[in-house]
């Protein structure tokens, strides 16, 4: 078992509705995620596009920037064995057709609105996960929490 952070955001759609905002942190929690940070913020356009710049050029770019500087937002630091595969399969397919279909009890399956308006963020990978930790929480110290907190999950 190897601890495991990940970043975990949730969308304007999603805190927009404050029961839905309270259900997924209720999910976090069920899934045995430790919550290490947490932010509520909003973004500026120029965040957004910084963000997501590796879509720039895709035909949802566009939308996919506004809506994610539409509201506010709410990010997550979560920790646990294996993170960033557990939190990718407990959100479900991208596109909300494809969630709803094919995994009917995850994030979005349940609560997707659109390809878009989709709920949840979370990296995809170890490097994705440590640039967007550093993107939203820039005085974060993954190596420094590690070596705290990594000798009391092994125990
Ligand atoms: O990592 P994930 O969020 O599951 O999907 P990505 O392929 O990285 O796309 C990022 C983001 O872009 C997605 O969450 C919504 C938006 N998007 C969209 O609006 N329309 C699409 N057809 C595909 C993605
Ligand atoms: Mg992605």
């Amino acid at each position: 078992k190897v601890l495991q952070l990940t970043l975990a955001v949730i969308k304007p759609d999603a805190v927009a509705h404050p029961l839905m905002l309270e259900a997924l942190h209720q999910r976090i929690l069920d899934n045995n995620f430790v919550i290490v940070r947490r932010k509520d913020l909003a973004w500026t356009r120029e965040d957004s596009q910084r963000f997501y710049c590796e879509h720039s050029g895709r035909f949802f770019y566009q939308r996919l920037v506004e809506f994610m500087s539409s509201g506010p937002m709410r990010a997550y630091i979560l920790a646990r064995e294996d993170a960033i595969r557990h939190w990718r399969e407990l959100m479900g397919p991208t596109k909300v057709f494809r969630a709803r279909y094919t995994s009917p009890a995850s994030i979005r399956g349940q609560f997707g609105l659109t390809d878009t308006r989709n709920t949840t963020h979370g990296s995809d990978s170890v490097e994705s996960a440590q640039r967007e930790i550093d993107f939203f929480f820039p005085d974060f110290c993954a190596e420094e929490w590690m070596k705290k907190e990594e000798p009391s999950f092994r125990s």
